[in-house]
């Protein structure tokens, strides 16, 4: 006999409040109705449906954990269950997801002025504007400190030049949060809302990739691009102003990543259920059953994890070394499931039909991005040693 709680064996469901179970049926069933039937499509020809932005504004799901502004102001519990459900079709499209919430509509809340969060936020919580997020550089990726980009001081504003490479949702971007040293403060790191269409602003899509094919990905070459001194960060200096940002967005990656996790978890179960062979269920087979059980308790515990810091974020109690424990530990170990439930399925598993693969390879960008795997290690070596170890 089946226990009943088998997907669910902590009771995480009981610990959510009731706003929280909503907000989690709602976003699942966004995700299986209308992504999951996308996907495969998406996924073979290299589609982003922007159509999916305005259809997540439409459902709240854009800057959810914002106040006012046409934000849903929901809990940091709920946001992680929203990036869990959709990962749970596709990573592509809780990147979507991520980028406009905790990277670009966080910034401009968290650092914006006024006018600038009157401005962006309301278009970019329906939808009708996607932005995207520029840290990373062709020569400046695990160490965003050494970016080339500059902002230099003009009559009314700045001219931006450099460029950011690795850039999801640019090439359908109409906002662009960028980070630049700024030349005027002693080559400080400033942010700037760039807007598309300004001169000399172009973001080319990258070709050729092999994960998140559903998530289009660029660059943005700004060539002297003049940004008003109204688009500027008024305060915030130094990478803890993206880093306030990437906090937001890696605490999503670790609900997201064990969405696909589970997505994958739960695929190996219904195949060795249904497959036979020697006879019998491959489920019933001593080796099968020990992965289903590896599978369950790193995503029991992982779950577990992500709403324990979810809920001490929304106590404004949290470290960033928390986040990044629970992202390096999701990713990871999502990773791994993945890989074994490809290899469970055999050579079904290469095919997308079957979705797992389509995981396995998206969840390696996701285990790069965001911080790598081996960065969230060296973040908490630190901190635990006192000894920096990355230079
Ligand atoms: P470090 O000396 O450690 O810090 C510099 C300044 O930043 C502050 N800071 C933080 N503030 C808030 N939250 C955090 N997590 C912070 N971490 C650091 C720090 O207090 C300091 O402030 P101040 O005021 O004293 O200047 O900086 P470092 O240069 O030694 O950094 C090393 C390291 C490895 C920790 C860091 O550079 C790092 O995390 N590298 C990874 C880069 C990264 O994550 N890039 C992400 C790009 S965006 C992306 O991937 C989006 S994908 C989205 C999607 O599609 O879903
Ligand atoms: P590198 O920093 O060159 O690292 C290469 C390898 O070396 C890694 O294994 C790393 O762990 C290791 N390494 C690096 N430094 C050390 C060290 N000191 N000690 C030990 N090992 C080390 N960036 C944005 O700004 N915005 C986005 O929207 C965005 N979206 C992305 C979407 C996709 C699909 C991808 C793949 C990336 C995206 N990125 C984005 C960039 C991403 O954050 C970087 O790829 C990531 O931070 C790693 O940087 P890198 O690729 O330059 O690798």
């Amino acid at each position: 006999m089946t226990l009943d709680i088998w997907d669910d064996l902590f009771l995480l469901d009981q610990q959510l409040n009731e706003d929280e179970r909503m907000v989690r049926d709602m976003a699942r069933g966004y995700a299986q109705e209308k992504l999951m039937p996308r996907v495969q499509e998406a996924n073979r020809n290299e589609i982003f449906d922007t159509e999916i932005m305005r259809e997540m504004g439409e459902l709240g799901l854009l800057g959810s954990t914002i106040n006012g502004y046409g934000c849903a102001g929901v809990s940091y519990v709920s946001y992680g269950l929203v990036a869990r459900e959709i990962e749970r079709v596709d990573s592509g499209y809780r990147s979507a997801l991520s980028v406009q919430s905790s990277l670009v509509m966080h910034p401009i809340n968290a650092y914006g002025t006024e006018a600038q969060k009157e401005k962006y936020l309301p278009k970019l919580a329906t939808g009708e504007w996607i932005g995207c997020f520029g840290l990373t550089e062709p020569d400046s990726g695990s160490d965003p400190a050494s970016m080339k980009t500059r902002a230099k001081k003009v009559d009314g504003g700045y001219k931006l030049t450099g460029t950011k490479m690795w850039i999801t949702n640019s090439p359908v971007a109409d906002v662009f949060v960028v980070w630049a040293k700024n030349e005027a403060e002693d080559n400080r790191i400033c942010g700037f809302v760039l807007e598309k269409g300004m001169e000399g602003l172009s973001a080319p899509k990258i070709e050729g990739k092999f994960s998140l094919r559903a998530s289009v990905t660029g660059e943005i070459v700004m060539d002297e691009v003049f940004v008003p001194e109204e688009n500027m960060f008024p305060e915030i200096r130094g990478l803890a102003g993206p880093f306030g940002c990437l906090n937001m967005a890696r605490y999503g990656i670790a609900w997201g990543a064990m969405g696909a996790a589970e997505f994958c978890w739960h695929a190996a179960r219904s195949y060795g259920l249904d497959r036979k062979q020697f006879d019998r269920p491959l489920a019933a087979t001593q080796l099968f059953q020990k992965k289903l059980a590896d599978m369950q308790t790193e995503i029991t515990l992982a779950l577990q994890g992500a709403i324990r810091v979810g809920q001490l974020i929304d106590a404004k109690a949290f470290k960033p070394e928390m986040i990044s424990l629970i992202k390096r530990n999701s990713c990871g170990k999502a990773l791994d499931i993945a890989r074994t439930s490809r290899d469970m399925h055999g050579g079904n598993g290469i095919s997308d039909e079957f979705h797992v693969v389509r995981h396995m390879l998206n969840l390696e960008a996701v285990n790069t991005y965001e911080g790598t795997h081996d960065i969230h290690a060296l973040i908490l070596g630190r901190a635990q040693t006192g000894i920096q170890a990355f230079k």
